[in-house]
């Protein structure tokens, strides 16, 4: 082999056309996310570009995310970079799709956009005649993704095993190790000998360098629970053989996006005013211009005159600030008080017995135990059948026991 260095980027899950919170802000920051991504590419002029799935937000994707992805991929095209694409859960509707002859990432490689999508195939990175690099794409199986991407290992074992440039793997999913339920093994990573595996879906940074396995995040947070990772990047990946071996340099950089911040504020056994006006206070000391703002607001109060504290309507409080989400917990804390203040369980059923259903005194404590039992029987069990078999058990017994105690009753 000639050539003996490879330069490629690596980026995915731009999710182009989220009108996250209803704002026109939010729709331009996921556009400016991919397109300082792209930007970032093009300055550092790899070999190719590879995107791992949900370039759009909605398999549908409207005109205005269509022309922001046209015009934004043709900067590459000018620059003559080529993208190569595998697909995400968000870009496509399988049978919709097939039924009748191709997706929007299809249609987008169709358009002479400098756009390569790579189905459950291998496509080459080509200088001149010369293969450079091997890349299999896969498409989104969800938890199909092992048995699938097993059965393509197979499918290219002797293409895969004879080619001796650079191997990249590019897919869709969570991997073993990843937060969230597994959708590909590592065993079935390992023995596929690829230097660089893609991947997309989590959106964040995610590595496993000994499986030689990447995973950037999305270019804009998507929802608030990615915010404790507040850093957005890409992928800039350089390989050098050396001899037999390709040794990688992998950095990972930065993309800059709108700031977000998570405030929590617990507020300490004041009155239903004095909550109000410190979260007033609160809200507007911590302010931020166009940043997104989550406030956390949890505590306990004194007066008893206000049902509960909802300051949502609050969010409007800050002025400077693109979007704020209020999040109140007094809810939870009163309710929890309330209910100790109340009644016991036994003592609920007691009441309801007597009252509600007028049973008998003597019969109290029986059908207490029934109900006692019976809810055991339902949250212990695995299915439905047990619950029945259980039931029916527990009640042939209790109206066994009530036939003893009104025949007793009946004799005294
Ligand atoms: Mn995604």
């Amino acid at each position: 082999m000639k050539r003996k260095s490879i330069h490629f980027c690596h980026l995915t899950d731009s999710h182009l056309g989220n009108r996250q919170y209803g704002l026109l802000a939010r729709f331009d920051d996921f556009a400016k996310a991919f397109s300082y991504s792209i930007n970032t590419c093009v300055n550092l002029r790899p070999d190719f570009v590879l995107f791992t799935g949900d370039l759009f937000e909605h398999a549908k994707p409207q005109a205005p995310e269509l022309r922001q992805a046209v015009i934004i991929l043709e900067k590459l095209k000018q620059a003559g970079i080529p993208l190569i694409l595998s697909q995400g859960n968000h870009d496509v509707s399988y049978s919709r799709a097939r039924r009748y002859g191709g997706d929007i990432l299809e249609f987008l490689s169709d358009l002479d956009i400098g756009l390569r999508y790579v189905q459950d195939e291998i496509t080459y990175f080509e200088v001149g005649e010369e293969k450079i690099a091997l890349i299999l794409g896969v498409n989104y199986y969800g938890k199909r993704t092992d048995r699938i991407l097993n059965q393509l290992l197979t499918k290219y074992l002797d293409e895969i095993n004879g080619f001796n440039g650079l191997k990249i793997l590019m897919l869709h999913g969570f991997v073993q190790g990843m937060p969230g339920v597994a959708d590909v093994k590592l065993n079935t990573i390992e023995k596929s000998s690829f230097d660089y595996v893609a991947v997309g879906h989590l959106h964040e940074r995610w590595e496993n360098p000994k499986y030689n396995i990447y995973c950037p995040g999305s270019t804009e947070h998507t929802s608030s629970s990615e915010w404790k990772q507040p850093e957005r990047g890409l992928y800039d990946v350089r390989f050098v053989n050396k001899g037999d071996n390709w040794v990688s340099r992998i950095e990972y950089v930065n993309i800059e996006t709108r700031p977000k911040y998570i405030f929590q504020h617990e507020f300490q056994s004041l009155s239903v005013p004095e909550i109000r006006e410190e979260a007033e206070a609160y809200l507007i000391n911590n302010d931020i211009e166009g940043a997104i703002l989550r406030f956390v607001f949890t505590g306990n109060y004194e007066g008893k005159e206000h049902p509960f504290i909802n300051l949502d309507h609050y969010r409007h409080v800050p002025k400077a600030s693109l979007h704020t989400i209020i999040v109140s917990k007094f809810l939870e804390v009163e309710k929890k008080q309330e209910r100790k203040q109340i009644l016991s369980k036994r003592e609920a059923y007691q009441e309801l017995l007597t009252h509600e259903f007028e049973t008998p005194t003597i019969y109290v404590d029986e059908y207490i135990s029934l109900i006692e039992d019976s809810l055991k029987i339902i949250e212990g069990s695995n299915t439905i059948s047990d619950q029945e078999r259980l039931l029916d058990k527990r009640y042939s017994r209790f109206s066994k026991g009530l036939l003893a105690k009104f025949s007793t009753e009946e004799e005294g």
